[in-house]
């Protein structure tokens, strides 16, 4: 059924015409955000901590209101402060972005209690796949692959060893609350279970309240490959291709990419109908991504699904045409989506990297400061999602991502060159930041070759990689290039004494 045959309203789901829009974030995904409503005529309420103040995000929208001193627990955490705003300021939908109270049930709830749109999936849907053993258990009648393990927490150390041998070693402990790569252990041999075990559940129990965990096969070294999907409330689904996103930094995505290089249209499409049975599992609606490993052999499995925008949603947004925040909106409206599976087609390749204030040549420290320099680069493909602008300083309280940098091309290759061009015309000073290290993993061969996994960063990254690096032949003209200079400013200065060549080659010297 195309889009066009599709019921626009449907008595069951009501329609609620949003008119004003909180965006309960900060950055560049709250302007994000903002833009898109702008372009509706939704009217935009933007809420900041007083770290926050100057922010564009605050000055882009149409009304704005402080919640806070600058930690996230004072301020964009607190649900009661934002639910205030709302009432004080009539409006009528509230959009979490991602991180701080996306993926909070109990807010979600609040949120349709006081009569609010909630700009995601529903309350009960975010519960279930808020826990990964849930998440399992409601895919199980789906037939969705999944990797070879338990499906309910452990209880008996003993039974789980029987288990562990069942599956093979090596096996990943997990916790059914833990999320990006916290609360997980792997096990190498049979030897280590119990200590392993023991571990688990208390780590588990002190981070998240809640001991449950499970076990998994270990895939060693696998892809990490996610799908977009959206729901209507009027049970509609599709998916938006997937994103590769396995160039990672203890479980930080670095690259991210659509399509990925690996996954063929067969491929795709087991796993974009895989994608819509753990939609239909948890009766989803709204945008969300649901996220598989990969194997060296291709075999896909179900990991988790993300109940909200995600970071790297602009590459999907490249290849389809579509506007995510668009579509999300229009289903928090109670409308069907306007289009259908067989409307949308992969148009060319994005690349996204993300550029964080830290030192890669310092262990990625975090290096927040002033924005000295800051311009953004421009021209064909290219796409700049920001929120700071120069002389601004960055915050040390939440996440370090300064910008995300996107580059469209007809073909992977284009989309590359496109990015390593734009990586080359950003200017950043006063802050460290990660875009050398992007550039560095960009012109890998096997970046390049598309062959690579979630152990990219770990096998060839080095920080001496990032000094720059000069041939022999490059060496030898620059000491020429210096001796020439140095004998110029020397003759210059005393005209009448012989040429110090010797000082201007120790010079030269010093700089090779
Ligand atoms: C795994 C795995 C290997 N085998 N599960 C890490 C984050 C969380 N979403 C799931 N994660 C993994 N689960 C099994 N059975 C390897 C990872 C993993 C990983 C996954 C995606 C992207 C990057 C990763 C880096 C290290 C480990």
């Amino acid at each position: 059924m195309s889009s066009r045959e599709q019921p626009k309203s449907n008595f069951s789901v009501p329609m609620k015409k949003i008119t004003k829009l909180l965006v309960a974030n900060r950055g560049e995904i709250a302007l994000r955000i903002m833009r898109t409503a702008r372009e509706m005529g939704i009217a935009t309420v933007a809420v900041y901590s007083e770290a926050d103040r100057l922010s564009p995000h605050v000055r882009f929208a149409d009304e704005a209101r402080c919640l806070g001193p600058a930690p996230s627990k004072e301020s964009y955490l607190v649900g009661a402060k934002i639910l205030a705003v709302c009432k004080e300021l009539g409006v009528d939908a509230i959009h979490p972005g991602y991180g701080f109270l996306s993926e909070n049930a109990a807010f979600a709830k609040q949120v349709q209690e006081a009569g609010i749109s909630f700009v995601g999936p529903s309350p009960e849907a975010i519960e279930v796949m808020g826990s990964k053993l849930a998440a399992k258990q409601a895919v199980l009648a789906y037939g969705i692959p999944l990797v070879p393990g338990t499906d309910e927490a452990i209880s008996e150390l003993s039974v789980a060893k029987k288990k562990a041998l069942e599956i093979g070693y090596p096996i990943l402990i997990k916790a059914s609350a833990g999320g990006g790569g916290k609360g997980m252990r792997i096990v190498e041999s049979e030897s280590e279970f119990d200590e392993q075990m023991n571990r688990a559940v208390s780590e588990a129990i002190s981070s998240f309240g809640d001991g449950a965990v499970f076990i998994e096969k270990y895939i060693t070294s696998p892809r990490h490959i996610e799908i977009q999907i959206l729901g209507d409330q009027q049970g509609n689904l599709v998916y938006l291709f997937e994103r590769e996103c396995s160039i990672q930094r203890r479980h930080q995505k670095v690259i991210e990419e659509a399509p990925s290089a690996v996954v063929s249209p067969a491929m795709r499409k087991a796993m974009g109908e895989a994608a819509i049975g753990v939609a239909k599992a948890c009766n989803y609606y709204g945008a969300g991504t649901v996220e598989f490993i990969v194997d060296e052999n291709l075999n896909f499995y179900f990991l988790e699904m993300n109940t909200r925008l995600q970071v790297e949603h602009p590459v999907t947004e490249m290849i389809t045409g579509k506007d995510l925040v668009r579509e999300q909106i229009w289903i928090a409206e109670g409308k069907s989506l306007s289009f259908a599976q067989e409307d949308l087609t992969i148009q060319g390749h994005a690349v996204e990297v993300r550029v964080y204030a830290e030192d890669p040549k310092n262990n990625f420290l975090p290096d927040i400061g002033k924005l000295v320099t800051y311009r953004r680069p421009q021209g064909p493909g290219i796409r700049v999602d920001d929120g700071f602008e120069e002389g601004m300083e960055i915050p040390i309280y939440y996440d370090p991502m300064i910008a995300k940098l996107i580059a469209h091309g007809a073909t992977r290759e284009e989309a590359i060159d496109r990015m390593i061009r734009a990586i080359d015309d950003y200017r950043i000073t006063g802050i460290q930041t990660t875009l050398d290290f992007c550039r560095f993993a960009l012109e890998h061969p096997a970046f390049r070759s598309g062959n690579f996994d979630t152990k990219f960063v770990e096998h060839y990254f080095r920080p001496e990689l990032l000094e720059p690096q000069f041939t022999d032949e490059e060496k030898t003209l620059l000491a020429a290039l210096a001796v020439e200079f140095f004998e110029q400013e020397d003759q210059r200065a005393n005209p009448r004494t012989p040429l110090v060549a010797n000082l201007s080659t120790n010079w030269a010297n010093r700089l090779i």
